[in-house]
């Protein structure tokens, strides 16, 4: 059987005359060919449209439809096309809508150029994207370095290959893989949680220790057991939408950023070695389930990260430098206020025995929270922070934040549709 012969166009024209405009995001991969287009409401205008993809044999793997914002009387409809398409033949489509349509707009998502020549960085625009960051761990994944501390140890050695295929091999939606965790690793845990536990009612943030006991009582949080991601993941979902997903190690600031867009917190399952339980420069399972798990759950904080996340998205990257810088001061850093007290919320102090105490100590500088300040200071990472930035509230350094970040150049604005789980952009230039 040689390739099938486009059949000539005048067999199929199209003759529906509704069409009003047409959007199509067409990507190199034909798998994520999207087209949407928009149909004046009549008795058949979506059965006569589709009919030009059955005619041409492409399978469609997702049919979206809404009311149209701008346009009454419309409707907007989404269809993606699927992975075997002839793209000859989606491209024919294409130009035959292009025909029909009133106001016509490609997008080239893929190919990173815009209509205007602008290059905008690739970003995910729907939640299974992510699943593409696995591939793309910077450091401390199946291998370590020769500084880490459980170089020279097969048996962790091991242990951090396991967690690291787990993480390589996990899609969108699973559920995250239980592990059973060793008596070594148990202890290593237990002594990081008891340590930490009798510092949370003093130096902890209030949300922080309202959220705690439901951890303990939801979870299995206690010193004697490693909670496991999934059930931790299905809490969060239940309280703000958030969800984990496990990873191997440390992720650029782009990619890890952008899961935030997405309530998607990305989570390492190891735990440190156990020569030196009471700080590690790398996140692992006591610093994600002790030091960030617990703020997830507030939805102030977590609509504050997901702004971080949405403000990432294709940004450029001195902004994401900026960006991260942002992140490492409030989400991992972060001081509040409370009644004129200094309260930890910043996960690499919660989930830090020797650091909590220290950051709320004179020892330290602390500065008030001001975005444009904060988000060109240079920190260190592998030792405790010189300086700490203190906010009223969470409310108030999302609006800081928030404020700040209109004033980003960026050709779009970005919006997440939490129905489809979708990242919708909206051009603004
Ligand atoms: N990757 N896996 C992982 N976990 C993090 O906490 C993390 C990361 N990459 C970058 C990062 N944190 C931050 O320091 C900022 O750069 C966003
Ligand atoms: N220093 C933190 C800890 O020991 O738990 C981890 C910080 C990860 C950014
Ligand atoms: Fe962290």
């Amino acid at each position: 059987m040689g390739i099938q012969e486009l059949p000539p166009p005048e067999v199929f024209d199209f003759d529906y005359e509704g069409m009003e405009s047409y959007v199509a995001e067409v990507s190199s991969n034909p798998a994520h060919t999207t087209l949407i287009f928009t149909l004046k409401e009549t008795p058949g205008a979506l059965a006569e449209t589709l009919r030009v993809f059955k005619d041409r044999k492409i399978n469609l793997t997702h049919i979206e439809s809404r009311p149209s914002k701008d346009r009454d009387g419309c409707y907007e409809i989404l269809v993606e096309c699927a992975e075997d398409s002839d793209k000859k033949r989606v491209e024919e489509i294409i130009s035959m809508f292009k025909r029909k349509a009133e106001n016509i707009h490609v997008q080239d998502f893929n190919s990173q150029v815009k209509q205007n020549k602008e290059s905008i960085p690739w970003f995910p625009m729907r939640i299974n994207d992510i699943d593409q960051f696995a591939n793309r761990v910077l450091s401390y994944g199946a291998e370590l370095d020769a500084d880490h501390p459980g170089f020279t140890d097969p048996t962790y050695r091991a242990r951090r290959k396991l967690f690291a295929d787990i993480a390589a091999n996990y899609k969108y939606g699973e559920p995250i893989p239980r592990v059973e965790y060793t008596p070594e690793e148990i202890q290593t845990w237990g002594t990081v949680y008891t340590e930490l536990s009798d510092l949370y009612p003093t130096h902890a943030c209030a949300e922080f220790n309202y959220i705690f006991p439901l951890l303990q009582q939801n979870c299995g949080y206690g010193p004697n057991n490693i909670p496991q991601l999934q059930d931790v993941s299905v809490f969060l979902k239940d309280c703000t939408g958030f969800t984990l997903r496990p990873v191997a190690g440390l992720l650029s600031s782009r990619d890890f950023l952008a899961g935030l867009a997405f309530r998607v917190f990305h989570s390492t399952q190891y735990i440190r070695h156990h020569s030196k339980p009471m700080y590690t420069p790398e996140p692992d399972i006591c610093h994600e389930l002790l030091g960030h798990a617990p703020l997830f759950a507030d939805p102030e904080f977590a609509q504050f990260s997901q702004e971080i996340g949405l403000a990432s998205l294709g940004a450029s990257d001195e902004m994401i430098e900026k960006l991260a810088t942002l992140y490492w001061f409030t989400v991992e850093y972060g001081i509040c206020l409370e009644n004129g007290k200094k309260k930890a919320y910043g996960a690499g102090l919660l989930s830090s025995y020797g650091e909590l105490q220290y950051c709320l100590t004179e020892e330290p500088s602390h500065e008030f929270f001001d975005p444009s300040v904060v988000s060109v200071t240079k920190y260190p990472i592998t030792s405790f922070q010189p300086k700490y930035f203190i906010s009223e509230s969470f409310a108030d350094v999302k609006t800081k934040l928030m404020s700040w970040a209109t004033t980003i150049k960026r050709p779009f604005q970005v919006r997440y549709n939490p129905y489809t789980q979708r990242v919708e952009m909206l051009d603004t230039m």
